[in-house]
């Protein structure tokens, strides 16, 4: 699926792929945010993994809301508020020290710039977050920058609309077969294909028993895309 020669850039989904930062700090993040919030809600696991459906933090808080028999227009207001103290929690937690990248992302990354395939970031997350990740857990890994980042405030819909993937072609002036994607959910996998790339899924925690059809190439860990990429350097077959 990935292919040397061909393939200028990998794009990568951040919230699931690069690190597991759902269940380590979004969802501890919404949950004090409620608190603070003065709210009585509170997200179990399950609650979160239901909810995750939902792209986009504030989305969710609104898709809870009417859920619970509130009137999510009347509560838009307050609930941007929480959102906003959510991502200042996430932040906060990232600083901590407390996410790292996935196993196999920095060497994953680094094998592409070996045979000259850069790497981008394609996610519908708070661009403060992908900023939090990058700067307490990315940086200290010695990667090249990524060549595109497209966040979610970038967008006027979310995945899985291919809004976010249409953008980052774009920006790199790039036909589809050019470029392929990992993503870690259903949603991000459906917003990629329907931008006309091929795509890589690595289980996550919240989304491993989803539908992946579609995928080229389905994995536990990006570890394990990591010897298919090094055996193309050795002139055996390019394709992942
Ligand atoms: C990420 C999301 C985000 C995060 C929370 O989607 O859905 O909403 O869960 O971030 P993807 P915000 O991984 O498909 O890009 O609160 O900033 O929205
Ligand atoms: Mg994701």
């Amino acid at each position: 699926m990935i292919v040397p020669g061909r393939h200028r850039c990998v794009l990568f989904d951040v919230d699931g792929t690069i690190a597991e930062t759902e269940g380590h700090s979004h969802l501890p993040a919404f949950n004090r945010a409620l608190e603070e919030a003065g709210l009585p809600w509170r997200w179990s696991r399950d609650d979160y993994r239901r909810l995750l459906k939902t792209s986009g933090g504030l989305e969710r808080l609104l898709r809870f809301a009417q859920e619970s028999g509130s009137d999510p227009d009347a509560l838009r207001e307050s609930l941007a508020g929480v959102h906003k103290a959510k991502n200042r929690h996430f932040a906060e937690i990232l600083a901590s020290g407390a996410v790292p990248a996935r196993s196999g992302f920095r060497d994953l990354v680094l094998a592409l710039a070996g045979q000259g395939i850069a790497w981008g970031v394609v996610t519908t997350t708070s661009r403060s977050n992908w900023d939090a990740l990058w700067t307490h857990s990315l940086i200290r890994l010695g990667l090249p920058a990524p060549v595109v980042i497209v966040c979610g405030e970038d967008v006027a819909a979310k995945k899985p609309d291919p809004e976010a993937y249409e953008q980052a072609l774009a920006r790199l002036d790039l036909a589809p077969r050019y470029c392929c994607a990992i993503e870690d959910s259903r949603n991000g996998l459906v917003a990629a294909r329907l931008a006309g790339l091929e795509v890589a899924i690595v289980k996550s925690e919240f989304f491993a028993d989803e539908r992946f059809d579609e995928a080229a190439v389905v994995v536990d860990e990006l570890d394990q895309l990591l010897p298919l990429v090094v055996a193309t350097t050795k002139g055996e077959r390019a394709s992942v």
